[in-house]
């Protein structure tokens, strides 16, 4: 195991690249004094870290990387530099109450990038000032994993304009107060990508890009302990791939994911050179946040399960310091669906007490939360819920969350046997159970959801469908039952509503706001057939959409109550990141409530009632930091604070203030 904190003589080696670096911004003026001063603040964390992961070898490539952070700190763009300096004046300035996101598919969103313009203010009446295109960098041809294979980082996608068009919609939606996000699939190319197919021609030093055997021996070792990510469609973690240099020979290669997604070796300190030059061309464009795909898997142990590696972490660490000295504007959000002791790293907690802090990304997924929002609304009891956040550690109070119930994933069922045990539920019994309920196998379920990469052999799976299919708006519309659409609306709400207040930017997956249902044509794409994440990856509605000024219709009722929630938010600062949270158990099984605070300032909390029977709470009982709540922000579903009790009918919620 590397010593995370290992320690190493910096005088030793510091001198040289903070000369090399002055010497290519010596001549820069001003702007050459503002980026020395961020080199030398952060070349520290970024040397460390790199030290820790390929030892001397950095004294090989750190003038490489010197000439690259050089060069495109040269190459910045003005209104990008400026960008960087009201940042730097305001770093948290993506804790701001104000932020809210949202996910789409450029094309099933609008069809191009040059037509999306046309939606902000659209985007707006959501309140929206962040917004997360899917992988649009040029994929594989046919199945490419939702644009998970990018052959060519420097390409846009062609199908949905080029790179200019990326760079001008980005400074557009910069000018609406938008920041965009878009993915970077760090941890394999397609196999189409030039690497790959230099290394198949039998380039010798593409090859080493890659995680490639000439035959089982290895791969086998490593199998031991691997999980399978996609047992379905997707089995084992290495691919026999044919046509290796001139004679065509067989050999295999490390495909944690699909067949034609090749795991890139970051032990390769030429991989994560290249990498770097793919997040800061991105950033000059004017991207302002990415989210590093599948971040977990970059480095591979054998004994180990190769997710959540410490060199993971001094990997991320180094392009985080790296990626500041040229574009501190630059925010970088894991994608770590992890365990919560492994995800809470990806921040910069400390992994064990007494270690400290580090400067790890800025954002992360709390799939903890989302996971628990909807056992919660299954099981119709806060108390797991509780049990599992109030465990979970607090992070860096300059990282935040992104808060979330649906993305384009399925949902996989991360409870842990302690987490179930602590209500006295058996891990696998309440998996099964939620599989059973979201899938719509359980008689009495109102959700219509469906099995993803059912494991016959572990009993696993997770859940596709959209958040409206399994909150029920769907059983409810083909049941013409009222009451049901109402409850079905309230748990959209509910759960929506946990993600405004919880800490982090909330994110709004597309159409979620206009209720849309599960795509039941997807399989008629024979690339997207075996995948059934593609029901919930719909084409927007445009024609749902404009049903939302109709006052009755599905569409209005679920609209406003986004851009309600929305305006609520952004009107209080007692919402923004950091600060702390901190559940309150009542000891009634179905009440979900927590109290979020800044320092000293007063709190704000949130009480929600999963369960199907109304529930009252004494405001006494919310007694958190010697204050007590004495009215209501905004509450919705029937919920009332009158004089010392405050009542929430089944599926209420509300927000109180002191
Ligand atoms: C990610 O998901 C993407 O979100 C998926 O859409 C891709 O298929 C995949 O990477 C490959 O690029 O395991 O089940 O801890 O959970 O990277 C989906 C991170 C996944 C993993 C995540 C991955």
């Amino acid at each position: 195991m590397v010593d995370l904190n290992a320690r190493v003589d910096l005088n030793a080696y510091v001198a040289r690249p903070t000369e090399l670096f002055a010497r290519h911004v010596g001549g820069l003026g001003r702007r050459g004094g503002v980026l020395q001063t961020r080199f030398e603040r952060r070349w520290p964390s970024a040397e460390r870290a790199l030290r820790a992961v390929y030892g001397d070898r950095l004294d090989e490539f750190s003038e490489r990387l010197v000439d690259v952070l050089a060069d495109f700190a040269k190459q910045r763009s003005d209104e990008l530099q400026d960008l960087d300096h009201r940042r730097e004046a305001e770093p948290m300035w993506f804790q701001h109450e104000r932020m809210i996101g949202y996910v789409a598919y450029t094309d099933r969103f609008v069809g191009r990038l040059d037509q999306l313009g046309e939606r902000v203010d659209y985007l707006r009446e959501l309140g929206v000032t962040y917004l997360h295109l899917m992988p649009l960098l040029q994929p594989r041809n046919g199945d490419n994993d939702g644009g998970y294979a990018v052959a060519d980082y420097d390409r846009v996608d062609e199908r949905i304009g080029s790179m200019d068009d990326l760079e001008a919609l980005a400074s557009r939606l910069r000018h609406e107060g938008i920041s965009m996000c878009i993915d970077v699939v760090m941890n394999h190319t397609a196999r189409e990508h030039p690497w790959a197919i230099a290394a198949l021609a039998g380039d010798e030093v593409k090859r080493a890009y890659f995680h490639i055997f000439d035959d089982r021996a290895v791969p086998d070792r490593y199998e031991q302990t691997l999980r399978e990510v996609f047992p379905d469609f997707a089995p084992g973690n290495f691919t026999l791939v044919d046509g290796f240099g001139a004679d065509g020979t067989s050999k295999w290669v490390w495909t944690t994911f699909n067949e034609f997604q090749w795991d890139l070796d970051y032990a390769n300190p030429d991989v994560f050179i290249e990498m770097l030059g793919v997040m800061l061309r991105l950033a000059n464009r004017g991207i302002e946040v990415l989210r590093l795909d599948a971040a977990p898997f970059i480095w591979k142990r054998f004994g180990t399960d190769c997710e959540n590696q410490p060199e993971v972490h001094h990997l991320l660490t180094a392009f985080r310091a790296l990626t500041a000295v040229v574009a501190p504007a630059l925010l970088l959000k894991a994608e770590a669906i992890v365990p919560r002791e492994d995800l809470v790293g990806y921040l910069g907690a400390a992994f064990a007490p007494g270690e400290p802090e580090r400067t790890e990304c800025n954002l992360a997924y709390n799939n903890q939360l989302m996971v628990q929002l909807w056992s919660s609304l299954a099981t119709a009891d806060g108390r797991l819920m509780s049990n599992v956040l109030a465990d979970m550690k607090p992070v860096p109070h300059d990282s935040s969350w992104c808060t979330y119930i649906r993305c384009h994933d399925d949902i996989g069922w991360a409870i842990t046997g302690t987490d179930a045990a602590s209500v006295g539920w058996n891990q696998f019994a309440h998996r099964d159970f939620l599989n059973e309920f979201y899938s719509g196998e359980f008689a009495m379920s109102y959700a219509h959801g469906a099995r993803f990469q059912h494991n016959e052999v572990t009993g696993d799976a997770r859940i596709s469908g959209t958040a409206a299919s399994l909150c029920g708006i769907d059983d409810a519309l083909r049941r013409n039952d009222d009451a049901a659409l109402d409850a079905a609306l309230a748990r959209l709400e509910l759960i929506y509503a946990v993600t405004y207040a919880y800490g982090g930017i909330p994110l709004i997956y597309m159409g979620d706001e206009l209720g849309q249902l599960n795509d039941v044509n997807y399989a008629s794409d024979p690339a997207h057939a075996d995948d059934n994440r593609w029901m919930h990856r719909p084409m927007m509605d445009w024609s749902a959409a404009a049903r939302r000024g109709a006052a009755g219709t599905l569409e209005q009722r679920v609209f406003s109550s986004f851009a309600r929630l929305g305006a609520a938010r952004a009107s209080l600062p007692e919402l923004r990141a950091g600060g702390t949270v901190d559940i309150l158990r009542q000891g009634d099984d179905r009440l979900f409530a927590f109290a979020r605070r800044h320092r000293r300032e007063d709190p704000l909390w949130m009480v929600a009632n999963f369960g199907d029977r109304t529930l009252t709470i004494k405001r006494r009982a919310l007694w958190t930091h010697d204050v007590l709540p004495s009215r209501c922000a905004i509450s919705g579903r029937g919920a009332e604070f009158v004089d010392e009790i405050v009542t929430l009918a089944p599926l209420g919620w509300a927000w109180l203030l002191r």
